[in-house]
């Protein structure tokens, strides 16, 4: 049996944050290999990337997802006891709940009601203001998804909605203030929508059928039971969260539609262009670092030892710019998705294999439809100018932005 090169260092979480969304590939590179064990968050981790890593990590034979995500992660992003740490059984149930949720009609409907959202806001840009599009897309993305998800929302309530949410997204990584933020944003927003859906059971908040307040609220398990409503409210917030997150996703659109200008009239030749960009989009900028599993039961792979409950790491970053998978991977080449196959263990911004039966995103759909309504909004219903800002992406803050939230100015409508 080989042994799995190990990190010098005894304890990597430092490194960690200093190496930010490059720490898993940088060692991967030193050590030449796709497999390292270190010990991250006082605990023995081993680190993979790579597409046969990645095939690997989706066996649910061997892997499950409990207590698998750090509890700094729980306690912030994803909250505890929802979708993400179930497994066999009981995850079927819940992912089936979330991607009834996902109808094509429902994506597209949502979609709409975001390019409505939009062009309503174009006024309110114009008149040579400058405006912070991260921020702006926060609040618009908030005030469209509790529209859509039938989540009632006060125009007086909708900035402090999107501070909750926004700092839930910004603390898993983050020591200090930035963490703190996180679990009062988590705190307050579940008692919010542990509230929205206590009043939608008693009747007083009627929801569309087949919106995501009645489906999560009146979702019956696989045996039979109500999700308790501080899980429903965790499993709502799983809506929401992610869906506001996409506006980071599209201020990485606009910057890319900034640094490869010759792509803002490439776009508007068809959706497929549009999609080939929005995919490169998702494949080129880092977001969601790594994901994590714990290892079901004992097993071998490659001759490495895998010993029950060891946690390991894939690497999402990694693997979507590891160079036997994406040739020139530091290039921001859209024409690469031309013709290109769905390779669910290759590509994986929001994680890969099978969304039905494994734990990939269930908001894929969702976050491909808003980039496409966005960078047809930023290149054809309007046009703006780039002021002098730092633009830098810091690969060593998780989750990363430009530092000033992409400035735009001089906004007029196009049409
Ligand atoms: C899971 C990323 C948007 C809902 C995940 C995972 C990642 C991810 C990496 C975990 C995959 C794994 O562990 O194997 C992202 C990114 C997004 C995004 C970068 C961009 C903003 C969304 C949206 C929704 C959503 C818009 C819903 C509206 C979920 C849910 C899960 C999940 C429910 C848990 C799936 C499961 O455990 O079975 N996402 N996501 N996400 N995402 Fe997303
Ligand atoms: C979501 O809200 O679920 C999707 C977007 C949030 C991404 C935030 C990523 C921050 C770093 C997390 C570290 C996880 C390490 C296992």
């Amino acid at each position: 049996m080989a042994t799995i090169p190990a990190d010098r260092s005894l304890e990597s979480t430092l490194a960690f944050l200093r190496d930010g969304y490059r720490f898993i590939g940088a060692r991967c590179d030193r050590y030449g290999t796709d497999i390292f064990q270190t010990r991250l968050l006082l605990e023995r981790t081993i680190c993979l990337r790579g597409r046969p890593a990645a095939e690997l990590f989706y066996d649910r034979e061997r892997f499950i997802r409990a207590g698998a995500l750090p509890r700094r992660v729980q306690r912030t992003l994803t909250g505890v006891g929802g979708v993400q740490g179930l497994n066999g059984a009981a995850h079927a149930d819940r992912k089936a709940m979330f991607l009834s949720i996902m109808t094509p009609a429902a994506v597209r409907q949502l979609g709409q009601l975001f390019d409505d959202e939009w062009r309503a806001r174009i006024p309110a840009w114009e008149g040579g203001r400058t405006v912070v599009l991260h921020d702006e897309l926060g609040r618009m993305l908030t005030r469209v998804v509790c529209a859509w998800a039938g989540v009632p929302l006060a125009d007086s309530q909708v900035d402090r909605r999107d501070a909750e949410l926004h700092a839930m997204i910004d603390a898993p990584a983050a020591f200090g203030p930035r963490h703190w933020r996180g679990l009062l944003g988590r705190r307050l927003g579940e008692r919010w929508i542990r509230d929205v859906i206590d009043r939608e059971r008693f009747g007083t908040l009627p929801a569309p059928e087949g919106s995501a307040l009645r489906v999560i609220a009146e979702h019956r398990d696989e045996r039979g039971r109500l999700l308790p409503s501080r899980i429903a409210a965790v499993e709502l917030l799983n809506v929401l969260r992610p869906t506001v997150a996409v506006n980071r996703f599209i201020v990485f659109a606009a910057l890319a539609l900034h640094q490869h200008p010759a792509w803002r009239e490439r776009v508007r030749e068809s959706e497929e262009v549009t999609e080939q960009f929005v995919q490169e989009v998702r494949r080129y900028y880092p977001f969601f670092p790594a994901t994590a599993a714990r290892v079901r039961r004992s097993f071998d792979w490659r001759g490495y030892h895998f010993p029950r409950g060891r946690r390991v790491l894939l690497d999402l970053y990694g693997t979507n710019h590891d160079r036997t998978l994406w040739p020139e991977p530091e290039q921001f080449r859209p024409e690469r998705f031309a013709g290109w196959r769905d390779d669910p263990f290759g590509f994986v911004p929001q994680g890969g294999g099978d969304h039905l039966t494994g734990h990939r995103c269930a908001g894929e759909w969702i976050t491909i439809e808003l980039m496409k309504r966005a960078v047809t909004n930023l290149t054809s219903t309007m046009r703006y100018d780039v002021p002098p800002q730092d633009l830098t992406v810091n690969l060593r803050r998780m989750p990363t932005l430009p530092p000033g939230g992409f400035l735009i100015a001089n906004v007029r409508r196009t049409a």
